[in-house]
């Protein structure tokens, strides 16, 4: 039976997969309303959301996740059924210089945000109730050289963050088996696309590269990461939200696993075209870098389960998604030079008065 949600509650709808997911999520269901829960962190950005001003659909709330009475009150005002929780600290480097919030957002925010959304729903004041956890596949720790990461690889974070998603996991499966709360986990790759914070690895690459600045790559370069385009992870979720069964468990992923040093050559390439340069000058910026502590070697996706119980499969083809990537920061040179400026948070404060953290 599928599920048809009258009112989302999406939290970090201003980062990068939220606001794309949102995007993607409105154009397909107009007669949804959506909430949108985010404090604004760094990687909160409400320029990524310029498009849905005056949506009479959508509302956007400041606020934190780990805010028990706010997100009682805004189940309850707008009648939410679903939600779907993106709001996180997201970036691994971070996690291992300042593991702290990675706890509170991840783990704590995440346990607010589960009790106050079981009180609602065990409350009866929404018919059908759903809460998805978007996680990622970092939760299963590092891959040999072979094999895939199934639903039921165990849980082996290796990471402050993957830890930290990990800890939120276990908290999901504990309130479904716990309290019978309809509950989906998804487990997604790594994504590329538009309005990618510029700290991760390609949209960094780009951003550097356009300004001739040094490329950075961890270790050998041959850690592998498997990539999928945004756009295919916000359907993917919107397909689980209406169609899985509560309770259960869903790798996404694309079968594109590519070794660190093959993007960075790949990107480097693609810009030498775009950008008129020699043929291989980009790569002159290549800049081989200690490594990240604990840098997991290989992420693989086994998304087997969700093509054949959902149907779901990917879009975009690889060429196709980076080409356009790269085509969308270069079109869209102003969004990154606010971003790397903090030109951002002053957009920000004029919504809000100046209170942003
Ligand atoms: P992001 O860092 O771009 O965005 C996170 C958003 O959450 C920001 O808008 C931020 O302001 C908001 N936020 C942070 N703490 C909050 C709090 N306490 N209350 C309310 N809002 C808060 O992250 P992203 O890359 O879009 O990732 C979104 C989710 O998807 C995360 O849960 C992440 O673990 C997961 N994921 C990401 C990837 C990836 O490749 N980026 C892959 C798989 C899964
Ligand atoms: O400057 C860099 N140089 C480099 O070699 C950066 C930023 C990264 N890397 C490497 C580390 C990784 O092997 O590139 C790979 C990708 O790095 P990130 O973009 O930082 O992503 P990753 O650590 O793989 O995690 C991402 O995918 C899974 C997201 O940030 C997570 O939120 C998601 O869960």
């Amino acid at each position: 039976m599928i599920f048809k949600p009258a009112a989302l509650l999406v939290t970090g709808g201003a980062g990068f997969i939220g606001s794309n997911f949102i995007h993607s999520f409105m154009a397909n269901n107009h007669r949804c309303t959506v909430t949108n829960l985010d404090c604004l962190t760094y990687a909160g950005n409400l320029k990524n959301l310029t498009a849905l001003e005056g949506n009479p659909n959508y509302r956007f709330v400041k606020g934190d996740i780990g805010d028990a009475s706010l997100v009682a009150r805004l189940l309850a005002e707008q009648k939410i059924d679903a939600v779907v929780h993106f709001a996180a600290e997201s970036h691994v480097d971070r996690s291992i210089t300042g593991p702290e919030i990675f706890v509170r957002t991840n783990v704590l925010g995440s346990q607010v945000l589960l009790e106050e959304s079981r009180k609602h729903w065990q409350s009866g004041s929404v018919a059908d109730f759903r809460f998805l956890q978007i996680s990622t596949d970092e939760v299963y720790g590092s891959l040999g050289t072979t094999g895939y990461f199934t639903e039921g690889t165990p849980l082996a974070p290796n990471s402050p963050y993957s830890a930290s998603k990990a800890g939120a996991d276990l908290l999901v499966r504990a309130y479904h088996e716990t309290f019978g709360m309809p509950t989906l986990n998804t487990r997604c790759s790594n994504n590329y696309g538009p309005y990618h914070f510029p700290e991760k690895l390609i949209p960094l690459l780009i951003h550097n590269i356009i300004n001739k600045k040094p490329l950075p790559v961890y270790g050998d370069g041959l850690n592998i990461r498997d990539w999928l385009h945004v756009r295919d992870h916000a359907v993917a979720i919107e397909t689980v939200l209406k169609k899985a069964a509560p309770g259960s468990v869903y790798n996404i992923g694309g079968n594109n696993e590519w070794k660190n040093i093959d993007i960075v050559n790949l990107v480097c390439d693609l810009l030498d075209e775009r950008l008129g340069r020699a043929c291989g000058e980009n790569r002159t910026l290549i800049s081989f870098v200690k490594d990240r502590p604990g840098h997991d070697r290989r992420y693989a996706i086994d998304a087997s389960r969700l093509k054949d119980d959902l149907g779901w499969g990917p879009a975009y083809t690889f060429e196709q998604g980076i080409a356009e990537t790269v085509d969308w920061y270069l079109a869209n040179q102003e969004w990154v030079a606010e971003v790397t400026s903090g030109a951002y948070r002053e957009y920000v404060a004029t919504q809000y008065g100046g209170g942003v953290s």
